[in-house]
């Protein structure tokens, strides 16, 4: 346990209702100085942990730093309600998942109020609310009205634990499921998808003019939309439709030796009824991982190369091509290509391969492929002999479009989003099916399709399907009897347009109105964590190009894209103790931290080893933000966290480091209330222009602090270096005050300066500084940002004085001191070096170069 800071802690409970409140208050009028800042909203889990706190200290500081700079600042607070975690422990608990839901949001809420984050929460939302899923339901209708969502039988990835459907991005590498770990089926089922990839090429491409975001995020990114540019070429085949391949190699045309189809191309699903052979492989093969080599020949038949008709090409089924990119098909090259070698050797052992790219210099290597795309055409090559591999791609594909037998082509890996979710605690789709009409929207006036209060959840199923009253219903379109459709929508969805409804919080119309929403968006600052990089920042990224497509917003400035900057914050890890013996992790009660240094086993003596480790039940080595507040207090804690590592890396998180805040803080407070204590000293009001040269070096080194300081706030968001340059401001004034050189007047006016520009970081401690100021008489504008004042040049030099040849002292003054000799005379016969050899001296002579004075006299 910490010891406990009761001043800091008093003071934060004394000015929290104020600081809690900020100092501005959102402003209709002032069109110009708008900005949105936004940390990602939580999921209402019930407890907050040190990360919601180093989120909401980030972007709380952002937040009044802006207020200070006079900015209309929005800053919203809201709840991700829907989901999993809800709905499992409804079932386990037997209570209702919104009651479960609004109990934890008044939990963290009560929380947040110890934080000091200045929250608009007259602009909470929870995306649970009616309220608020009745616009995510007008939006899906948007997109359905618009082409953008359609229903479609498709293989899915079933989650066999939460019994749901997964989108492709929530299954990871190892295809297990993002949330229960589980391994993931697959099941051909009817689901909802929004098509996102008719913005993928915007999707891809609008990332380059993104200069806020952090150049890892836009890579992971186009990584996930995979943009590949490559060729489509057609293979023709007797009586059966032409086989259509995409290639991004299409120079090695010549090399290819065979064609392989994906297991659920359209030829083979027409095959196989009349080839057992092949239905029974496909069987197998539907098993088999999907980098297998193993491969079905069609027998009797072949496809024509599309320059060299007279040569026939065989056909293969394999589970090696995917079914879903590109166009289920590939031209086999193994001579080049390493997955075509490994299914050549395996299909068609022995069988040469014809290489038709080589290197300049050395020979053919027939143990693998030739991969390299720098190359030469070699003598296999047909009529590409001897161009270079980038020569050849140009003149393959002037031939395949002149004989109308390929085009250049664009693929992507992002697939369409499948948002059917078969749980219940989501936003119903609203549609219903009608036998006749095919699927209809819910109409306007029916908004919102409201979850039904069902008395017992079960893990199996989807509960909505079984309550008949929800199900049936008649059909909006023609009154005959239909069926409510019963997917709820993936989560994702809900966050993808939150972020609009901040902008317009209690429309009842619609989802934001336009000028609400094209006041604030794109977002100015986005705060939040890294593992959001590609998913909820895709889909939010797809649903802002869509709603300024159909002109619900102004995007045109930003692309339609919704965030201007993106800040992304590390993870916070906990210190961990393990038993080197057994490897065990401590809990805090066996660990005897009375070294802090040499932490102890308890009962054994054993030295523990200590590691930052993300935090985890199952390593106790949590903490609690809660507690730490109460102990030192929300600016000690604010500024730990801040000082303790910049903000996109890891925070090892120590609290016994936070006692040099800690000093810091109560130096800060201590010094000002001596200060004014001493009610003689008068106020500059602005900085004179009388400075001598150790008032321009506080000056100075001041305005280069609040400079760092106002720069590391505003555009590189250094938050580490803002609580260091606080430090060194402080120690500048404290310093200042103890020189007989400068006046105690400038020294005041600093203070103060120092006082508000705190105010983002410590506000409470910042707040009590100005009442300290405010009740000795020194008024001044609390809350607006010092201006940066321009830097005096006045370089000070240390002059060494030679008196009759011997060097005899040596004195501090500015550059332009040794222009005026009967000054820098002057001066020298008021020091008290200067007097002893000065008084009493008839002076001869004086030469005054660079940093020497050189002085002759006579007694
Ligand atoms: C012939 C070739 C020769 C290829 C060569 C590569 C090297 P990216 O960059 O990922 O787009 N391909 C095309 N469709 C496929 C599918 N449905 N399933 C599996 N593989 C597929 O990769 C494009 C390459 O992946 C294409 O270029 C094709 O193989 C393969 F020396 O065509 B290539
Ligand atoms: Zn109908």
């Amino acid at each position: 346990a910490q010891l406990s800071n009761s001043n800091l802690v008093s003071i934060g409970n004394k000015w929290n209702e104020k600081v809690l409140n900020g100092i501005t208050k959102l402003s209709k009028d002032d069109r110009n100085k708008n900005i949105y800042v936004l940390c990602m909203f939580p999921y209402p889990s019930g407890t907050l942990h040190i990360g919601h706190l180093r989120v909401y200290t980030i972007s709380d500081v952002v937040n009044r730093f802006y207020q200070l700079k006079g900015y209309n600042v929005l800053h919203p607070m809201g709840w991700d309600a829907f989901g999993l975690p809800a709905e499992n422990a409804a079932i386990e608990r037997k209570v209702n998942p919104a009651i479960w839901t609004k109990e934890n949001i008044g939990k963290m809420k009560a929380q947040m109020g110890m934080m000091a984050s200045n929250f608009n929460w007259d602009r909470e939302i929870a995306t649970c609310d009616p309220e608020y899923y009745k616009f995510t339901q007008k939006l899906f209708l948007e997109l359905f009205k618009n082409g953008y969502a359609y229903r479609k039988e498709a293989e899915i990835n079933w989650d066999p634990v939460d019994q749901t459907v997964l989108a492709n991005e929530q299954v990871d590498s190892n295809g297990k499921s993002w949330r229960s770990g589980a391994q993931v089926e697959k099941k051909l089922l009817s689901q909802w998808f929004l098509g996102i990839t008719r913005f993928a090429h915007e999707l891809q491409h609008d990332l380059d003019g993104l200069d806020g975001w952090p150049s890892h995020v836009k890579r992971m990114q186009k990584n996930w939309i995979g943009e590949s540019k490559g060729v489509e070429v057609v293979f023709n085949l007797p009586s059966i439709d032409p086989i259509k391949i995409f290639t991004t190699r299409p120079e090695t045309l010549y090399s290819v030796q065979f064609v392989t189809l994906a297991l659920d191309h359209s030829i083979v699903r027409k095959l196989k009824e009349e080839d057992n052979n092949l239905q029974e492989f496909i069987h197998r093969a539907e098993k088999l991982p999907e980098d297998s080599k193993k491969g079905y020949m069609l027998s009797n038949i072949f496809c024509q190369h599309p320059l060299d008709p007279k040569k026939t090409v065989p056909i293969f089924v394999a589970p090696y091509v995917l079914g879903n990119y590109g166009h289920g098909a590939v031209m086999g090259c193994p001579a080049h290509d390493q997955r075509d070698f490994d299914f050549w050797k395996e299909n068609c052992p022995g069988k040469p391969m014809i290489y038709t790219v080589s290197s300049a210099e050395a020979k053919i290597d027939t143990s693998g492929p030739y991969v390299s795309k720098d190359g030469v055409m070699n003598e296999n090559a047909g009529d590409l002999v001897g161009l270079t591999t980038h020569e050849a791609r140009k003149l393959v594909v002037e031939k395949l479009t002149s004989l109308g037998l390929g085009k250049a082509s664009v693929q992507f890996k992002l697939r369409d989003w499948l948002i059917s979710r078969q749980r219940y605690w989501g936003t119903p789709i609203p549609i219903i099916h009608c036998d006749s009409c095919g699927p209809v929207a819910v109409p306007d006036a029916d908004l919102p399709v409201k979850l039904p209060e069902l008395d017992v959840l079960s893990k199996t199923g989807n509960p909505l399907s079984k309550s008949d009253e929800f199900v049936n219903v008649k059909c909006p379109s023609c009154g005959a009897p239909a069926k409510r459709e019963t997917d709820t929508m993936d989560t994702f969805m809900d966050s993808s347009w939150y972020f609009f409804r901040f902008t317009d919080p209690h429309n009842k119309e619609l989802p934001f109105g336009y000028d609400n929403a094209s006041k604030f968006m794109p977002i100015d600052f986005y705060i939040g964590g890294v593992e959001h990089a590609i998913l909820h920042l895709l889909y939010s990224r797809f649903i802002s190009k869509f709603t300024a497509s159909i002109g619900m917003w102004d995007g045109s400035s930003s692309k339609g894209e919704p965030i201007k900057r993106l800040v992304t914050q590390g993870m916070v890890h906990g210190k961990t103790f393990v038993d080197s013996k057994t490897g065990r992790f401590m809990k805090p009660e066996e660990i005897d931290n009375s070294d802090p240094s040499n932490p102890r086993n308890r009962s054994t003596g054993e030295l523990l080893s200590v590691s930052y480790e993300k935090m985890s039940k199952s390593k106790y080595n949590g903490a609690d933000p809660a507690s730490c507040i109460s102990a030192h207090g929300i600016d000690a804690t604010r500024a730990h966290i801040l000082f303790q590592a910049p903000v996109p890396d890891v925070l090892n998180w120590d609290e016994s480091k936070i006692v040099g805040i800690e000093r810091w803080l109560e130096r800060m407070l201590k010094f000002c209330i001596s200060l004014c204590d001493n009610r003689s000293i008068t106020i500059l009001s602005k900085t004179p222009t009388d400075m001598n040269q150790h008032e321009v070096a506080l000056h100075n080194g001041v305005q280069t602090l609040l400079s760092s300081i106002t720069t590391s706030l505003e555009k590189i968001l250094s938050l580490n270096t803002v609580v260091s340059d606080y430090m060194k401001l402080f120690n500048l004034i404290e310093g200042s005050i103890k020189s007989s050189n400068i006046r105690e007047g400038l020294s005041l006016l600093y203070l103060q300066k120092l006082t508000t520009v705190l105010y983002p970081v410590v506000p409470c401690v910042s707040e009590e500084l100005a009442s300290i100021l405010m009740k000795s008489g020194y008024d001044w504008r609390q809350y607006e940002w010092p201006l940066i004042e321009e830097i005096k040049k006045s370089e000070i030099i240390k002059y060494q004085v030679i008196i009759n040849g011997k060097m005899r002292l040596i004195h501090e003054e500015s550059e332009d001191f040794i222009q005026d000799t009967n000054k820098v005379i002057e001066t020298l016969k008021c020091l008290p070096e200067g007097k002893k050899y000065l008084d009493d001296v008839v002076i001869k002579k004086i030469i005054t170069k660079g940093k020497i004075i050189s002085l002759v006299v006579k007694p």
